[in-house]
């Protein structure tokens, strides 16, 4: 299926952009001479704005939740839009070991504010990528592996894709269907042609094996594949080990490109290593594979904007040479990375005794989610709520992908306050065991009330 985002509209946008810069600069005379008049005769409101044929665009569909949950005076309100992870009180949380770890950084004077290398922080790339890929990697032990420090998992992503548009000789993406919100935008944008992939099952809650095998058995040799590492947002649904397998037998066969998402490694399965078996199987065969990193949720640095972007490549030579052309998409975009989170990151992973303390509030963050999970799937089987709701225990990861439709989610804003996106995803990190009852019985309500 063709996504509504099109290289050719990207390019067509582009095209026109420059055909407007190349008219305003010729036509720059008269121009500002009709500046000249509106300043000397004063501005009359609206009409005259440079502007005045902007339209209004919609908020985004997940970010924008936030804002409408913001403007909610209720008290019983309840953000479950963004995959953001609360405490059992509701508050965001800043671990401790990020605490610790900001601590050090501010104790120690002889840091200082300098811009970073455009590549950004080299000791956290080498540790994104051995957290990631495992400390005995051979591709990273063989120098295969080219690492670049960008705004977190989005600026990756949009790094990534760049790249191919301007270096691969298969400009076709294939994502999942569905998929978070934001990739069809980001690759199209970055100059790619988006085409997704069969994924989820609605009649099971589960994964569309077969159609994902068909699906990706007809791509055409050599396109790019974006694969959740793990805890696929927004279905909660993974392949399994052996499923994982024979995917990248597929995709190997055919020679198609791996190109992993990994904003959740640690929020699965509580683990790291484990979460990160996906991408190793990969790496292991010696085939080549990008991978986007966020440390948004699994450190808690949202708002830091800390991630990176991986290229494993076949040999020294080429993944040196990929660094080099990494840069030139780096330094127009936005220059070089920011300092401080990438510096917190790297000093939780380069200390044993800090790893371990995070490790262990990681599994703490999992395990809470986890909990909602039960606690919510029993709050529903007390009400007698009808359907079967085994899938909110069955999936995996911040979200759960309740398959409450568009009018029953209005309903349950409306009714209950209760903020979520408008295709039935749950952020199960925004659930407490206080409030659970009350997104029960919306629940329960929404789905009685339409039967
Ligand atoms: N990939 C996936 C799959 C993802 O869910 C997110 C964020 C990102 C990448 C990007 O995260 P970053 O903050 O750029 O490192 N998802 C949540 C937040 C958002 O939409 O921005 C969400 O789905 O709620």
């Amino acid at each position: 299926m063709e996504h509504k985002f099109d290289i050719s509209d990207v390019t067509n946008r582009r095209l026109s952009t420059l055909a407007r810069h190349l008219e305003v600069s010729t036509m720059e005379s008269s121009v500002n001479e009709g500046l000249y008049a509106s300043i000397t005769s004063g501005f009359d409101g609206n009409s005259n704005s440079v502007f005045a044929h902007v339209v209004k665009a919609p908020e985004d569909p997940i970010l924008g939740v936030t804002v409408a949950y913001n403007n909610d005076p209720s008290p019983v309100k309840l953000n479950l839009g963004v995959g953001a992870y609360r405490t059992e009180e509701g508050k965001p949380l800043v671990l401790n070991v990020v605490r610790r770890a900001e601590q050090q950084l501010v104790n120690d004077r002889s840091r200082v504010k300098e811009y970073l290398p455009i590549t950004g922080l080299a000791e956290f790339n080498k540790l994104s990528a051995k957290l990631m890929f495992g400390a005995d990697s051979p591709a990273i032990k063989e120098n295969r592996v080219t690492t670049v420090q960008c705004l977190s998992g989005t600026g990756s992503l949009r790094v990534g894709g760049e790249f191919l548009a301007r270096h691969y000789h298969e400009r076709t993406i294939y994502i999942p269907q569905p998929t978070w919100g934001n990739h069809p935008k980001i690759f199209s944008l970055a100059g790619l042609s988006v085409k997704t992939y069969r994924y989820y099952d609605p009649a099971t809650r589960g994964l569309n094996f077969q159609g994902l095998l068909e699906d990706l058995g007809s791509a055409p040799s050599g396109a790019v594949v974006l694969l959740h590492a793990c805890a696929h947002n927004p279905t909660g649904v993974d392949p399994t080990i052996q499923q994982w397998e024979k995917i990248r037998q597929l995709m190997r066969s055919k020679r198609l490109l791996p190109f992993f998402d990994s904003a959740y490694q640690g929020f699965a399965s509580g683990n790291l290593d484990t979460d990160a078996k996906p991408v190793r199987m990969f790496v292991a065969d010696g085939g080549e594979c990008l991978l986007a990193q966020s440390y948004a949720k699994n450190m808690g640095l949202y708002g830091e904007r800390v991630g990176a972007l991986s290229i494993v490549c076949n040999t020294a030579d080429v993944a040196n040479r990929v660094e080099s052309q990494l840069k030139l998409v780096t330094r127009p975009m936005f220059s070089n990375p920011p300092i401080h989170g990438a510096s917190i990151v790297a000093t939780i992973l380069r200390d044993r005794n800090m790893y371990d303390e995070w490790t262990v509030e990681l599994k703490a963050m999992a395990e809470r989610i986890i909990s909602m999970r039960q606690k919510l799937f029993d709050a529903l089987q007390t009400r007698g709520t009808p359907g079967d709701w085994s899938h909110i225990i069955k999936q995996i990861g911040m979200f759960t992908f309740t398959g409450l439709n568009k009018e029953q989610v209005a309903f349950m804003t409306k009714e209950y306050h209760i903020y979520m996106t408008s295709d039935g995803r749950i952020s199960m990190a925004g659930l407490s065991s206080k409030t659970i009852p009350h997104l029960a019985d919306a629940m329960h309500a929404a789905v009685t009330r339409t039967l």
